[in-house]
């Protein structure tokens, strides 16, 4: 039934560990990656699904380069709540701005999740202060725990699903 359906979609920067998110939440998730300097990038799309408390739950990854904007464009079609994903290490740069930007204009439910937070040099308490409008969450994407307790929390005031997700459960 459609209303089961969730299609959230993960937005942030290069690197902040979107792909590693999805694959945390769905160690079956599918990704469209290539090799760049000290790892992999994705260059299409990430798909991972869970149920959760008997939700549906079609996670979508975007890639983080600037250039693939018409690809998180098309991703980001018909989606019932959206993630935006901070790397914790980093400064906050303008295109995670403009993806919070677009997200608050879109006017989608959308959290913020605060990533790598497990890591010496992570200034969560600047990123909470400067998204303050928000709700924030704190995870590292490599902790299961972590990374599933903020998805369920993200998830459980949702209203159903617009029913976007056509998906066939023998694939
Ligand atoms: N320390 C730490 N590193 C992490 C965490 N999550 C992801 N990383 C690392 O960050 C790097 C980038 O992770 P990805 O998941 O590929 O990032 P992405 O956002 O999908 O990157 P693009 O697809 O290129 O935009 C990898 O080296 C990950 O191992 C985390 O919770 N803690
Ligand atoms: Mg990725």
């Amino acid at each position: 039934m459609n209303e089961d359906k969730l299609k959230i979609v993960v937005f942030g920067a290069f690197g902040a560990g979107k792909t590693t998110l999805i694959q945390t939440l769905d160690p079956n998730s599918k990704h469209v990656e290539a090799d760049c300097a000290g790892g992999s990038t994705t260059i299409a799309l990430d798909f991972g699904r869970i149920v959760v408390n008997g939700r549906h739950v079609y996670l979508f990854g975007t890639p983080g380069q600037e250039r693939f904007e018409f690809a998180r464009e098309i991703i980001g079609k018909g989606m019932d709540g959206a993630i935006l994903l901070v790397d914790a290490t980093s400064q906050i740069d303008d295109f995670t701005q403009h993806l919070y930007d677009s997200l608050s204009d879109a006017k989608i439910p959308f959290v913020v999740m605060i990533n790598k937070c497990e890591e010496v040099g992570a200034h969560t308490d600047i990123i909470k202060k400067h998204f303050s409008r928000v709700p924030i969450l704190v995870i590292s994407a490599k902790d299961y725990g972590k990374s599933s307790e903020a998805l369920c929390s993200f998830i459980a005031p949702l209203p159903p699903g617009k029913g976007h997700v056509h998906h066939d459960e023998s694939h």
